[in-house]
């Protein structure tokens, strides 16, 4: 049977447009999935729009609409910004979705019946704009104002229902050291495990509020087993990652064939809802035995030349100025960026100077310039036919290295996410092979028939370099890779990674086609 993969993005709310953030979660997504449908995994992505809340509600009254409508019109924003970035998703979830809502109530009604969850009161602080009730200590911190965005801590009393999240966060504190790659990056793993026993210990982890009473927030879904209260937007937006494969037992639209797909085998989030994520979605799930996914990847904030983007600065990088980017450079370039400039888990900065840059250096000089040198010689010197290799070429040693190591290598850093890694092998591969023309100097070697056979194993060097390169990087530029691929004459070359990915695939006598510079330079 074949291996499953299962990725997925968080939902985003539908309370502003999509921005820079949102797409490189997405993009990385992306990648993953494209990356293991060609290594023949069975491939389902997720992703969709969080559409309940106290946040949603509010945005909704400023513009002086519904919240559906609002949902309505934002969520078409994020699909085009898919569409525009050449998202493969599976699946898109709207947390407004009738089969969404069936499926949280049963859910919720799982952990009632388990005993997972009793009634109870609250009064405390809340960060409106997190959805979050705070505990006294941080919200003293903090001078009683949001940790996120700033604005004051309201404070609420209700009664409502609890979720018993204290009698599991000893068992999760043991599935985390039991299982060092649960949580990644490592240091935010770390940053996790201390603040879960720091909590325990001071006595500060109280169960977990998971319901709002209804007649102050009406927008959500109602709890199962008590209409005057709807489920808490963090329970209702997490369980989509389970819920959106389907419960047979309560029929859906997928019969059930979706269920081969949990646990998930990695939930991209960015590091501002990695509690959520590690603690509480944990907690619930083994409250309900419910297999836990196999990794949850925190990666960092994006800064916007050197500024932290904030609604308030209105310096977000929006949907229109990524269309920008698009445009000028091409989407794969984008795509290439955001996995590029920063490695997966740090923070970055999106510059426009460095995305220039990077494009001139990697893409224009290195991986354009290499192709269309390769195909030029071919074309001047073999008639536009990839020739035989007949000779051995010692210096061609370092090129066979670099494509071996990502052969050998890729599916690793894949499973860990580390695409920063996995674009250091390709360009690796890109320099020997660069450095392997300037070494041989087939120019040279042109100019004395004597020498044909060896120009010929040189040139197939080449070639069969960049078909690897772009093998290699398709998942992440996917529309560049295909017109190179149809240059050097393999497009239909069909097969596994495992088959593609194989130095010697090339084959002698395959014609190809001068095509447009792939990357041109930009001034
Ligand atoms: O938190 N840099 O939705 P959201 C990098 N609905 N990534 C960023 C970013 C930035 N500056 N800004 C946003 C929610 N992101 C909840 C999630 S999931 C069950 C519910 C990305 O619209 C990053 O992935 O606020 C972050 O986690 C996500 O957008 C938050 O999106």
């Amino acid at each position: 049977m074949t291996e499953t993969y299962y990725v997925t993005t968080p939902i985003y709310y539908v309370n502003d447009v999509p921005h820079i953030g949102h797409s490189y979660t997405t993009v990385a997504a992306d990648v993953l999935a494209r990356y293991f449908r060609a290594a023949q995994r069975d491939v389902h992505f997720l992703t969709g729009t969080d559409e309940h809340g106290i946040k949603i509600v509010k945005a909704a009254e400023k513009k002086n609409t519904t919240p559906q409508q609002l949902a309505d019109e934002v969520v078409v924003g994020f699909r085009d910004l898919w569409d525009m970035l050449n998202i493969s998703n599976d699946n898109f979830i709207r947390t407004t979705e009738p089969r969404h809502k069936k499926r949280v109530q049963k859910l919720v009604q799982d952990l009632v019946d388990r005993d997972e969850v009793y009634l109870g009161s609250y009064e405390g602080w809340y960060d409106e704009g997190q959805e979050e009730y705070v505990t006294e200590s941080a919200a003293r911190d903090n001078d009683y104002k949001s940790e996120i965005n700033g604005k004051p801590l309201v404070r609420y009393s209700e009664q409502n229902w609890f979720f018993r999240l204290g009698k599991w966060a000893p068992k999760l504190i043991e599935y985390i050291e039991a299982n060092p790659k649960f949580i990644q990056p490592t240091p935010r793993r770390n940053e996790v495990l201390s603040k879960l026993k720091m909590s325990i210990d001071a006595g500060e982890l109280p169960d977990l509020c998971i319901s709002r009473n209804k007649e102050k927030l009406p927008w959500g879904v109602e709890m199962p087993n008590d209409p005057s209260h709807v489920v808490y937007v963090w329970v209702d937006a997490l369980s989509n990652y389970y819920n959106a494969l389907g419960i047979p037992e309560i029929g859906d639209e997928f019969d059930g064939k979706f269920a081969k797909y949990w646990p998930a085998d990695v939930h991209l989030i960015g590091k501002d809802i990695l509690w959520f994520h590690a603690v509480y979605w944990p907690c619930i799930l083994m409250a309900l035995d419910i297999p836990m996914p196999k990794k949850i990847f925190a990666h960092g904030w994006w800064t916007s030349e050197g500024k932290k983007m904030s609604k308030s600065m209105g310096n977000f990088i929006s949907r229109e100025e990524i269309a920008g980017f698009c445009d000028e450079y091409s989407r794969d370039m984008y795509r290439y960026y955001l996995l590029r400039a920063v490695s997966f888990g740090t923070d970055g900065d999106f510059s426009a100077d460095m995305f220039k840059q990077i494009y001139n250096s990697e893409l224009a000089n290195g991986i354009g310039n290499l192709l269309s040198r390769t195909i030029k010689m071919i074309d001047k010197y073999f008639g536009g036919e990839i020739p035989e290799p007949v000779e051995t070429l010692e210096e061609a040693a370092l090129v066979h290295a670099a494509a071996k190591a990502i052969y050998e290598q890729s599916d690793e850093m894949m499973q860990n996410c580390a695409f920063h890694h996995y674009i250091d092998k390709i360009i690796s591969l890109v320099s020997a092979t660069n450095a392997f023309i300037d070494d041989t100097a087939p120019f040279k070697l042109a100019k004395d028939e004597s020498q044909r056979s060896r120009l010929g194993s040189i040139l197939y060097t080449c070639a069969e370099a960049v078909r690897i390169i772009m093998v290699y990087l398709a998942p992440i530029m996917p529309d560049k890779t295909a017109s190179a691929l149809q240059s050097l004459g393999c497009e239909q070359t069909q097969g596994t990674l495992a088959e593609l990915g194989k130095w010697g695939g090339i084959k002698p006598g395959t014609k190809i086609v001068q095509t447009d510079p792939l990357f041109p330079r930009k001034q």
